[in-house]
């Protein structure tokens, strides 16, 4: 079983998190032909998109139906609860990362180079974030992101955590930490985790290569 993965991307963290969490038998791999509009990757994954997992000859997109099928293949240690209430609970975080906190966060990265910003859109991706993390910040239940034990809803937040942390005190917002503490208290929590420490490791050298023009 084979991740295609970036180290630079939140969406291929999200996935090497849970690999990493449940010491799952699963290569990381880099992207065929070196970009993701390669002529090879793009035969392997039409989509060209990271992450893709080669499952034994089938492949799967999007990070959180990858996330889902290595619960399932590799089921311990769990990352979802046992109980429809709680499992519920840690999609409904996946879910509010992958289409309301992220994307925002997205629109920005250009911006980050620009040689001319775009103020009105930094100004409004900013505060839809913003709004984003309040609602985080009420709906966040101590320890993890849904209480005791950490789920994918974690596996998903982290690795976005980790680009929210650089770029909104670059683009001059305060950090996403500054004024809420429920998310704070996550974040300390999660930064004890082996495999947290690892992918934010992987992401903060990936960003220093980014830095110097290498895509990895
Ligand atoms: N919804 C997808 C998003 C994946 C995604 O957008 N990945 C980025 C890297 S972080 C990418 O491949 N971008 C290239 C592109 O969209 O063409 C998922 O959850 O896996």
């Amino acid at each position: 079983m084979k991740l295609y993965n970036l180290y630079l991307s939140n969406f291929a963290s999200k996935c090497r998190l849970a690999i990493y969490e449940k010491g799952a038998k699963v290569e990381v791999a880099s992207i065929p032909g070196g970009d993701l509009k390669s002529p090879e990757y793009l035969k392997i994954y039409p989509l060209g998109k990271t992450p893709s997992l080669d499952a034994d000859g089938v492949m799967i997109g999007e990070s959180e139906v990858i996330n889902e099928f290595l619960e399932d293949r590799f089921p311990a240690p769990a990352l979802l609860p046992k109980d429809p209430v709680g499992r519920a609970r840690s999609r409904m975080v996946s879910r509010f990362h992958d289409l309301y906190l992220e994307p925002p966060l997205r629109a920005l990265f250009p911006q980050l180079a620009a040689a001319e910003k775009d103020t009105k859109l930094i100004a409004e991706k900013l505060a839809e974030i913003a709004t984003r993390l309040d609602q985080l910040e009420t709906t966040i239940e101590a320890p993890y992101a849904i209480g005791a034990a950490f789920t994918l809803g974690d596996c998903a937040l982290v690795p976005t955590f980790f680009f929210l942390n650089v770029v909104l005190p670059m683009l001059g917002a305060k950090g996403p930490f500054d004024g809420r503490p429920q998310l704070a208290a996550w974040w300390a929590k999660v930064r004890e985790r082996d495999a947290v420490k690892k992918v934010l490791g992987e992401q903060q050298e990936a960003l220093g290569a980014y830095q110097k023009g290498v895509v990895r």
